[in-house]
């Protein structure tokens, strides 16, 4: 029985009439999520072997860094295959193992890399094998998720089972760019939980860890071309090492997410200045980063350069959003500065972010900005930009037909810190809405669900973020015409979801009337 049986459900009613319907109809492995883009399905059961094995026969991929190996041990563990005390069934129907055959021997993750994978599990054999067949590590990832999702533990017989088998499944993204932002600045999240938030990305082929590193608050980051950065963080311990970062970076790359680094200039940047004050305009103004101070480049400079070292995805995320430049017309000698440089506030935000994209285009990376920067002066944005929507829906379709790429994050649908926001909203977010020009199409990346930190903190982050960041996912994974027009048609889907995120030791909240989310009277 699925745990959508929620007991602290205000509109319990609707999900146990749900619920009953599906225990006549239900079939274990149709409630895969997110949807892949073609399963088709018999209806035997099958059961996996006590002694569940890996084999690579046919794989160009030597897994020399054991990331496949790694990968498939953790799948043994989700789907509890070790608990498995039964061998009692004929051999016809024992799943010996699953070969995974991968066409490059190339495990380096970034942007664009392809996802796609094969998935068969025949329904009876002898010693008989499910097959995933991808192009690269990163597509076999996904196939073992999907393969996770089909296998439920049956706890009168003890065994591993597998239903409606056959399987054949032929799956790939929509969207290249799946993210989830986080925000340390607000609140500092230990290394662990956001190490967690990474394994509970991977569950709903997330592949973005969007990290929002520093801004006003606190800067817990190292950096160590400008060591007293750090003297920004709210404690001693509330910190990150380099080191940290270059762990995260590669605990999510080995479970095939990327991870985006941003930081935010020239606003949402007081907490710099703790250990450097000669970047705030003033000490009573403290914000946005003096522009007519050449050391504030170089500061950029130094941190990307140290960045580029730790974070290898192709974007680093320079932000620019809700500049508010009164410190720079209060302050005399920057008022005296932009005078001499015949320049008004908006000639020197748009200065001040053009520079810092130049500054991050010579450290190899392609750039994100915020969407005000489009929107105040998107003709004379570098062609490397990717424009990240936050205000509203709307933007995207100027950013593409201006020939710029684009990820959708409109804050009316996918912000996660809006707690009243719930998941049929996100749900129903499409980011080509009103593009419909192929190549414009091609241009819009992706989106991101965003979980600002001013009101989240450790205790409460997951259940925040899961399931409605799911709901999006699945938006950003399964093809347009896959996915469901009405969301009340994949709630008791979802649910199951919920489920098995909270039985991974992931604390999402329930789908409807409690923690989180309000019904809508
Ligand atoms: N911090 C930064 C934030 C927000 C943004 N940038 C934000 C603004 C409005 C809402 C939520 C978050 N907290 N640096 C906007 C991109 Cl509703």
């Amino acid at each position: 029985m699925d745990c959508i049986w929620d007991t602290r459900s205000r509109l319990c009613f609707v999900l146990l009439f749900g619920n009953l319907l599906s225990s006549f109809v239900s079939v274990h492995g149709l409630n895969l999520w997110p949807m892949p883009k073609s399963a088709n399905h018999g209806s035997n059961t099958i059961y996996l072997s006590t002694n569940f094995q890996l084999s690579t026969h046919g794989s160009n991929y030597s897994d020399g860094s054991g990331l496949l190996k790694e990968a498939f041990e953790r799948m043994v563990n989700l789907i509890e295959a070790d608990h498995t005390t039964n061998s009692k069934f004929p051999n016809y129907s024992v799943l010996a193992g699953v070969n995974v055959a991968v066409q490059s021997p190339d495990d380096t993750l970034n942007f664009g890399v392809d996802e796609s994978y094969y998935l068969n599990v025949p329904a009876k054999g002898s010693a008989f094998y499910a097959q995933i067949e991808a192009k690269t590590i990163f597509g076999a990832l996904h196939a073992l998720e999907t393969f996770s999702q089909l296998c439920y533990f049956n706890f009168t017989t003890k065994v591993v089972e597998l239903h409606a088998a056959p399987w054949t499944i032929n799956d790939l993204p929509r969207f290249p760019y799946r993210g989830l932002l986080i925000d340390t600045s607000r609140h500092y999240l230990p290394v662990p939980v956001i190490k967690s938030v990474i394994d509970s990305m991977t569950y709903s082929k997330l592949n973005v860890l969007h990290w929002h590193i520093v801004d006003d608050q606190s800067f817990p980051l190292e950096v160590p071309s400008y060591p007293k950065l750090w003297n920004g963080a709210y404690s001693y311990s509330e910190r990150y090492t380099i080191n940290d970062a270059i762990e995260i970076v590669r605990y999510a790359e080995r479970k095939g997410v990327n991870v985006l680094a941003e930081i935010d200039v020239p606003g949402h940047t007081l907490s710099w200045g703790f250990g450097y004050p000669s970047l705030w305009p003033s000490k009573s103004c403290r914000e946005p980063l003096d522009v007519s101070n050449e050391f504030s480049f170089k500061v950029i400079d130094g941190i990307l350069s140290d960045f580029s070292k730790v974070f290898k995805f192709k974007f680093v995320h320079l932000g620019g959003d809700e500049v508010n430049t009164s410190c720079w017309t209060t302050t005399p000698h920057i008022k005296q500065w932009l005078n001499n440089h015949h320049m008004n506030e908006s000639d020197a935000y748009r200065y001040f972010v053009l520079r810092a994209q130049n500054i991050a285009i010579s450290h190899g990376y392609d750039i994100i900005n915020w969407e005000e920067t489009f929107n105040n002066f998107g003709d004379k944005l570098s062609p490397k930009t990717v424009v990240h929507n936050w205000l509203g829906s709307g933007v995207a379709e100027k950013v593409v037909a201006d020939g710029l790429r684009c990820i959708v994050s409109n804050q009316d649908k996918w912000y996660l810190d809006h707690i009243d926001a719930n998941w049929q909203g996100f749900y129903t977010n499409e980011p080509l809405t009103n593009i419909s020009n192929p190549t414009q199409q091609k241009l819009v990346l992706g989106g991101e669900v965003c979980m600002w930190g001013e009101h989240i903190d450790t205790s409460d982050i997951q259940q925040t973020i899961w399931p409605r960041a799911a709901a999006a996912a699945e938006r950003l994974w399964t093809p347009f015409d896959k996915l469901a027009k009405d969301p009340e048609q994949v709630t008791s889907r979802l649910a199951h979801f919920r489920c098995l995120l909270n039985k991974r030791g992931v604390q999402a909240a329930p789908l409807v009337g409690f923690g989180r989310q309000v019904p809508s009277e």
